[in-house]
């Protein structure tokens, strides 16, 4: 049998001879039943029959999926860390904590035949190798986002890339759910952002927002796949679309009208009027008490009708109106602008590799008021600039096209000078969607660089992310996913 191929590297991978072989008659055993009948799920994509998940003593034969508090050699302190082990006679997955079984899940998928392309697949049993796997990864933080402003994104596509995200072991779904050409969040008593705040998108098509229940659907869903949800409001420049719904939170003499461009920087909050924070504060209310997650992020970027002078108090207030509601905020890099952040306030540096400008400063500044960072550099990361020129849809400004082979061609540890690994929280790709019109759109951008992301993220050294990348294409392709140029 071929060496697996497994993305996110593990740290350790033993290959032991042997194998086992799931098919008709093994058990699921565990008494976590939800990671049960998750497993159950992917192995049914791969084979056609149901396995049973039971409770209770386990035999010779079965998939056991058990929490151990005590494994050896495990990373003390990683609640992702895991043990995979498969023998002759079972596979055992154990860790300290469910977010580590959920990980080892995503990687015994791997391990399973990708028989996409075989003429007749056996679909009734699969030989897997004996191999002993331990696991955990670099970075707490390892996230994608997805911006439904410039174009909407409803439930369905959400929870499909909440999916392919918990298949990479990322953590963490970024929501940019507010933006100049469309509000995309319910916030009771402020029914026109759904309205007129919503109704409007790149290119002028119908917009479309989520209802509290469906955001609380989408959190329930990442969290049933161990992922959890940032959800941003942008400001206080990228707010046209609420400047629309209420023109009162406008400066005075601007009259907002709907906006269907991909130009930036030419919005503002009032930022000297109380009702702003009126404002804001039921925002941020009703979304920490919809949001289980620790984060609230507040934009911050690009608020080039902004004043300096008026910028960083407004970032400093609304800092602290975060973490008054329990949350701690996330800005991006921008925000470092401001020397009086709110304690514990985290900066996403959105910078070149090699930094411009003061951009590489405000980052530190974050970090110097004791932030920590998450690094989304967008000439590397930035999943949204075209894989390569002249590519049908994508934006390029970060440096021209961005192949595959950047996406890993850098150091968390050495980004930003000054700010070593401890400091870096994690590392996320964001799909900005003024080019991206349909789940085709999402995925031609996001696979299969995001594999390379992911791999960055969990792994302790990246190497060799290319091959393993070009080996799980068929997988991609078997999940119906339309990846891009690799
Ligand atoms: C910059 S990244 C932006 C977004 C755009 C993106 C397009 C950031 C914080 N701001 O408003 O969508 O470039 O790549």
């Amino acid at each position: 049998m071929s060496r697996p191929v497994l993305l996110p590297q593990p740290r350790s991978v033993i290959e032991n001879d042997g194998s086992f072989t799931i098919g008709e008659g093994t058990r699921i055993v565990t008494d976590r039943p939800e990671l049960g009948d998750y497993l159950a799920s992917v192995l049914r994509e791969v084979l056609d029959c149901e396995l049973p998940v039971s409770t209770g003593a386990a035999a010779e034969g079965d998939i056991v999926i058990e929490i151990n508090a005590s494994i050896d050699d495990l990373e003390a302190g990683t609640v992702e860390a895991y043990r995979l082990t498969v023998d002759r006679r079972s596979i055992i997955i154990d860790a300290p904590a469910d977010a580590g079984l959920a990980a080892g899940i995503q990687t015994l998928r791997q391990l399973l035949p990708a028989d996409a392309g075989s003429a007749v697949p056996d679909r009734t049993r699969a030989e897997i190798s004996a191999v002993q796997i331990l696991d955990w990864p670099r970075f707490a933080y390892r996230g994608v986002m997805l911006d439904i402003s410039r174009h909407f994104f409803g439930v369905d596509t959400i929870m499909r890339l909440i999916d392919q995200a918990a298949a990479l072991k990322l953590n963490y779904l970024h929501l940019h759910l507010t933006d100049d050409q469309g509000w995309r969040i319910e916030i009771p008593g402020w029914p026109e952002l759904t309205r007129s705040g919503a109704d409007s998108q790149v290119g002028g098509g119908p917009g479309g927002f989520l209802t509290t229940a469906d955001y609380e659907q989408i959190v329930h869903y990442a969290a049933s796949r161990f992922i959890t949800v940032v959800p941003e409001i942008d400001m206080p420049g990228h707010t046209n679309a609420a400047l629309v719904a209420y023109p009162e939170l406008a400066p005075a003499g601007v009259t907002p009208e709907p906006y269907h461009g991909t130009e930036v920087g030419f919005s503002t909050f009032d930022t000297r009027s109380e009702a702003v924070y009126e404002f804001i504060g039921d925002v941020i209310g009703h979304l920490a008490s919809i949001t289980p997650g620790p984060y609230i992020h507040i934009g911050g970027d690009e608020s080039h009708s902004t004043t300096l002078e008026d910028y960083r108090p407004f970032i400093a207030r609304v800092t602290r109106m975060v973490t008054a509601q329990g949350k701690l905020p996330i800005g991006w890099h921008e925000i470092g602008a401001s020397d009086d952040l709110a304690e514990g306030t985290i900066g996403q540096y959105w910078g070149t590799r090699i930094p411009e400008n003061d951009e590489g400063e405000r980052a530190s500044s974050v970090a110097r008021q004791g932030g920590q960072l998450i690094l989304s550099p967008a000439d590397a990361i930035y999943l949204d600039m075209m894989p390569e020129a002249d590519f049908r849809i994508g934006l390029d400004w970060a440096k021209g096209p961005t192949p595959l082979a950047d996406v890993t061609d850098w150091d968390p540890a050495t980004l930003i000078s000054g700010v070593d690994e401890s400091v870096v929280l994690g590392v996320e790709a964001p799909l900005w969607t003024e080019t991206v019109e349909t789940e085709d759109d999402i995925d031609t951008l996001l696979f299969p660089r995001l594999l390379a992301v992911a791999d960055l993220a969990w792994a302790d050294a990246v190497s060799d992310v290319e091959s393993r990348v070009h080996a799980l294409l068929p997988r991609l392709a078997a999940a119906s996913i339309q990846y891009g140029p690799a």
